[in-house]
């Protein structure tokens, strides 16, 4: 129910923005449908509670929002959007959500030749028939080639913080439904992975039946593909496919190891098992010839058997994880409760949606010890970036509110361009002035990789530079890394003693897992930070985390699990 309301305020808020819509009517919906998302309880129990007016207590949501909430519990439909889905060509969304697809030529191209789906737009533009159109240049189409490619490669993946959000709305249900011994979410999700296929859900229970039964009539489930006495598998309605297994409790242990996969994970250590003459399955660890059972109930004493140290979820993706465990090298991972501050943040002075202060309390109640301010330098137009008389005023403004709120140190800083030819956005009088100084490409992101690899080695040479980033620049889904041979980045970094950001939001997360593994190797320092643009985003953290620890990173790896005056001497 969350869920679905929060998408028709999100697409409320697309089919506004295409409009050109008031803009704070457009923000209000975003607003809503994030706090609602955030939101713990369920928005129908909250309704028919306390009607209206409860609903009218969460933040982010006023009268026209709480009314819409209350049509949609009543009717199952929101008016205001059916409307507005009338005056666009059907799937139009899908078509603007193409990289390299504005709205302007999707509404040409729906114009000139009835294209309403991207099946159409790939047949179309394979058969040349853009080329024809005005204002489509051969470079503007194989973007547009591209992006449906992109669109095609990420089909049917979801980004983490979706497949986390349906994972555990899922898991409250269940926690509604009797009978259920314990619960455990599988999967490329518990791996950490940056995109997610589908869930896997395992359940201990005795009465199997009536957990699938339960499951099958959730009303967020959309379809049923198939349910059967110990497995199902059933489609949710933002079409993410969810695979239930209820296991015996002797076996759970198993079951939870080989549906955690990674599959080549698993396949390793079935050979392994082999070898010893033994066989590894979900039903347990047995000896082959006699059929006992050596281990199953939990992973610990199934890797115990083997005499390796427990692996967790995270390192499973056959990257050496098996032999350290049984050289007993698998690293103490990092963990979300170790960061003491976040190093990457925007406010309203660039393209933020909170003040400094808002910022600066929101990250104290999460229990951080310092934050860094970082907007947007001035080559970065869209985000609003501020030019280098507004960064002074914008210094004092932060020193201000560093001296006001107690309990929580704000640094100053900026997240500077790296310009084409590998200089800075700001002149060193500026930098100067900053407390940590962050660099990152903003524009020219198709540059050939020895140019690019250049202009970035170029820009962490400059002595005021302390962290690269979002290195990679990819958008997950929407736009490609760009080129550049990561490996002398790391290198340079190294040199010069940069630090890398893994930047937490789901559509980056990146420097990327194998990255963090090759950064720790060589001894280059890491930053974990979530680029907020807003106090709920500062959340974030989580999902960077779990990426680092995919990296196999340690507390000692990152920067920012350390005392802040420690964190200032190492930068
Ligand atoms: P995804 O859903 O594409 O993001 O990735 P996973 O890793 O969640 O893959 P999925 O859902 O196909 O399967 C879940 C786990 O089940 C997988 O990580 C390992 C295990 N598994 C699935 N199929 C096989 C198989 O054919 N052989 C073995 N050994 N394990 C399998
Ligand atoms: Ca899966
Ligand atoms: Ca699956």
């Amino acid at each position: 129910m969350n869920t679905e309301l929060a998408n028709i305020f999100w697409e409320l808020a697309e089919y506004l923005e295409l409009k050109q819509d008031n803009p704070f009517k457009i923000r209000a919906y975003q607003k809503a449908a994030q706090n609602i998302e955030a939101l713990s309880g369920n928005l129908q129990t909250i309704y028919k509670k306390g009607g209206l007016a409860a609903l009218q207590q969460i933040p982010g949501i006023g009268s026209h929002i709480a009314e819409k909430i209350q049509e949609y519990t009543k009717t199952g439909k929101v008016s205001a959007l059916q409307k507005l889905k009338k005056e666009f060509p059907k799937n139009f969304l899908q078509l603007v959500e193409i990289p390299g697809l504005g709205p302007k030529t999707a509404l040409m191209l729906y114009k000139e030749l009835k294209i309403d789906s991207p099946e159409k737009l790939t047949k179309a533009a394979k058969a040349g028939k853009l080329n024809k159109l005005p204002g489509m240049g051969s470079k503007k189409v194989a973007n547009i080639l591209r992006g449906l490619e992109i669109k095609q490669e990420s089909h049917g993946r979801f980004l983490l913080d979706e497949a986390t959000a349906h994972a555990e709305y899922l898991l409250d249900e269940f926690s509604k439904v009797s009978e259920i011994g314990k619960i455990l979410v599988c999967g490329s999700l518990r791996r950490g992975c940056a995109t997610i296929g589908d869930l896997d859900i395992l359940v201990i229970s005795h009465k199997p039946q009536k957990i699938m039964d339960a499951f099958v009539e959730f009303s967020i489930v959309q379809n049923v593909l198939s349910k059967g006495k110990t497995r199902s598998s059933v489609v949710l309605k933002n079409n993410m496919q969810v695979d239930l297994r209820v296991v015996e409790d002797k076996y759970f242990g198993a079951a939870a190891h080989y549906f955690t996969g990674c599959k080549a994970h698993d396949i390793n250590l079935r050979k392994i098992a082999m070898q010893k003459g033994w066989k590894l399955s979900e039903y347990g660890l047995i000896q082959a010839k006699t059929k006992k059972l050596i281990a199953g109930k939990t992973e610990e004493e199934i890797f115990a058997a083997f005499g390796m140290q427990y692996i967790p979820p995270e390192l499973r993706e056959a990257r050496g994880e098996l032999k350290a465990a049984e050289a007993g090298k698998i690293p103490k991972l990092i963990e979300l409760k170790q960061i003491r501050g976040d190093l990457h943040m925007h406010t309203k002075a660039s393209d933020g949606s909170n003040t400094i202060e808002q910022m600066a309390e929101a990250a104290k109640a999460l229990g951080y010890e310092y934050i860094l301010i970082s907007d947007h330098t001035q080559s970065t137009r869209i985000a609003h970036g501020l030019t280098e008389r507004e960064m002074l005023k914008h210094i004092k403004e932060i020193r201000a509110a560093n001296k006001k709120i107690k309990g929580i140190e704000i640094l100053v800083g900026a997240e500077v361009d790296i310009l084409r030819d590998g200089k800075l956005d700001y002149c060193d009088e500026i930098l100067k002035q900053l407390d940590i100084v962050l660099a990152t490409v903003h524009s020219s992101f198709k540059l050939p990789k020895v140019e690019m690899t250049k202009r970035i080695t170029a820009a962490l040479s400059n002595k005021y530079v302390n962290i690269l980033v979002h290195p990679s620049d990819r958008l997950i889904g929407e736009r490609d890394p760009i080129q550049v041979d990561m490996e002398k980045v790391l290198q340079t970094a190294k040199k010069h003693n940069v630090a890398m950001e893994v930047n937490s939001h789901p559509r980056r997360l990146d420097l990327t897992d194998i990255y963090c593994k090759r950064a720790k190797e060589l001894g280059v320092n890491i930053v974990i930070s979530t680029d907020a643009h807003s106090t709920h985003e500062l959340k974030l953290m989580k999902y960077g985390v779990i990426t680092a620890r995919r990296g196999w990173l340690e507390a000692k790896n990152v920067l920012n699990t350390m005392p802040l005056a420690k964190l200032l001497k190492l930068l």
